[in-house]
């Protein structure tokens, strides 16, 4: 199969088409999500207490269709947490995705996912799994998480100097495949299943292309959704650290919704000269 986004034709159809293919619940669940709400916005909320997390989420909730946690940087995450975390959730209707980024052998791939202090699966819609331990991760995890819950696998990274080569990618992407059920899509920095269920979310996003100085590759929304075909932008400190959070997010939202809307070719026409010739007859003829 080949995977360059460069070189193939982008996928065309809408998010709703996608829902309509997928195999995996939770993936259609956000595709739909996603069209219904209008918005192809995930927040990175790497906040490290429980308190910045969910002043985050209720700040940005109605913006967004899914909050990426990272629940082993906040400081006394606990059942408490991730209760209000799953209301708001309702509230504002966005999923939530643990980035866990599980990579161990299928037994505590298991415990990782279904129990230890963080219970994800009782709370998280998305699950994040590398591809490095072969399959026997995935089919542990088929056995035991619940059909709305969706594997994301990391099939690319967005920090300068990773180690994963295109042949890693294609791997990840067959081995996906291979679980319909339980793989709802791809952590990737352009589209690389031809799956159009399989969602695709790319982290690493910011208003314009830049390295920063630790090493994270930015690239913008219109080059994420438009140029690269995924589906779904993180945006983490571009939002998070901002003075006026609110704002900032719906700015990516926008710019987010733009590029898919260009993609499909539903973008709104800019105000032209075509309307200032028809109008002008009108104008002159007094
Ligand atoms: F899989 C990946 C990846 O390749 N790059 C990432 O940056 C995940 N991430 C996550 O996206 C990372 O763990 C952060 O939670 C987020 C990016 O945050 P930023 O503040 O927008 O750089």
């Amino acid at each position: 199969m080949q995977q360059q986004a460069s070189d193939e034709p982008k996928r065309q159809p809408t998010y709703t088409e996608c829902a309509a293919h997928s195999t995996n619940l939770a993936a259609q669940s956000l595709f739909q999500l996603m069209d219904n709400k209008k918005t192809n916005l995930a927040v990175a909320a790497d906040a490290q207490t429980p308190e910045q997390l969910l002043d985050l989420a209720r700040r940005i909730g109605p913006e967004i269709c899914l909050l990426k946690t990272h629940g082993d940087i906040v400081h006394q995450f606990d059942a408490n947490t991730a209760a209000e975390l799953l209301r708001l959730a309702t509230e504002h209707q966005f999923l939530i995705f643990e980035d866990r980024k599980i990579a161990d052998v299928p037994h505590i791939a298991t415990l990782q996912a279904i129990r230890g202090s963080h219970w994800i699966s009782n709370w998280a819609h998305f699950i994040s799994v590398h591809g490095i331990a072969g399959e026997g991760p995935l089919k542990a995890l088929s056995e035991c998480l619940s059909k709305e819950c969706g594997i994301l696998l990391v099939a690319q990274m967005s920090s300068a100097g990773n180690l994963i080569t295109k042949a890693y990618t294609n791997k990840v992407v067959r081995m996906g495949k291979r679980y319909p059920s339980l793989v709802a899509g791809f952590i990737a920095q352009e589209l690389v299943s031809n799956d159009a269920g399989h969602i695709h979310m790319t982290p690493g996003v910011a208003l314009c292309r830049h390295t920063s100085t630790d090493g994270q590759q930015y690239l913008s929304p219109q080059q994420v959704i438009r140029d690269n075909g995924s589906d779904v932008i993180i945006v983490g400190r571009a939002i998070y650290e901002s003075q006026n959070q609110l704002a900032a997010a719906q700015t990516f939202r926008r710019l987010g919704w733009n590029a898919y809307l260009e993609r499909i070719g539903q973008a709104n026409p800019a105000p032209s000269i075509q309307f200032v010739s028809a109008t002008a007859p009108t104008n002159h003829s007094g």
